[in-house]
């Protein structure tokens, strides 16, 4: 059902400083930025690796583009650090509905727009061990920045 690590998502106050680290230090390039205006947040995705399934695994830095947004939140109670991890998978939909039988609470009713055309939806931390969990299915492996 869950095919990869997707991305882990680390909240930073500062994207461009962020990238630049780890850049600087690991020597992970920039694969894809935007702006996600529903979720609250700009964005890069560092593809590390591809994956068996065909797809690709990612670091996701989030920065938050306002103060009411999730990120924005979680970066004044917690300061910057690892935010969710994403699971990919060929069917979000069905994948959404097996974990929700198995009793954990899914945010979304229909999965929404995510990285780079993915469509996402995320498991509730206090489901899942204290861990936010995203679920994602990719639209195509290509990338733009914009
Ligand atoms: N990881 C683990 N626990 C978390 C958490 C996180 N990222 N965010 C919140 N929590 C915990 C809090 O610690 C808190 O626990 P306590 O009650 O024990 O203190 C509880 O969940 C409620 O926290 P809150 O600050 O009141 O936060 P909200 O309930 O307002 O929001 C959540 C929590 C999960 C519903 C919200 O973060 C959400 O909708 N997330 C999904 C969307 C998202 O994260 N988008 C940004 C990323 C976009 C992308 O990946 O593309
Ligand atoms: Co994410």
């Amino acid at each position: 059902m869950l095919t990869r690590i997707d991305h882990i998502g680390i909240a930073c106050f500062n994207l461009d400083t962020t990238v630049e680290f780890y850049r600087a230090t690991y020597g992970f390039e920039v694969f894809h930025t935007e702006v996600n205006e529903e979720q609250g947040v700009r964005e890069a995705m560092l593809r590390i690796n591809g994956t068996d399934d065909g797809g690709a695994s990612y670091i996701q830095l989030l920065e938050p583009v306002r103060p009411d947004s999730t990120v924005a939140k979680w970066l004044e109670r917690h300061g910057e650090g690892v935010h969710h991890i994403a699971f990919g998978t060929a069917d979000v939909d069905g994948a959404a509905a097996t974990v929700a039988e198995r009793g954990v609470r899914v945010l979304y009713d229909e999965p929404r727009r995510g990285s780079m055309d993915s469509r996402i939806t995320f498991l509730h931390p206090k489901d899942c061990h204290g861990v936010l969990t995203e679920l994602v299915t990719s639209a195509s492996p290509s990338a733009t920045t914009d």
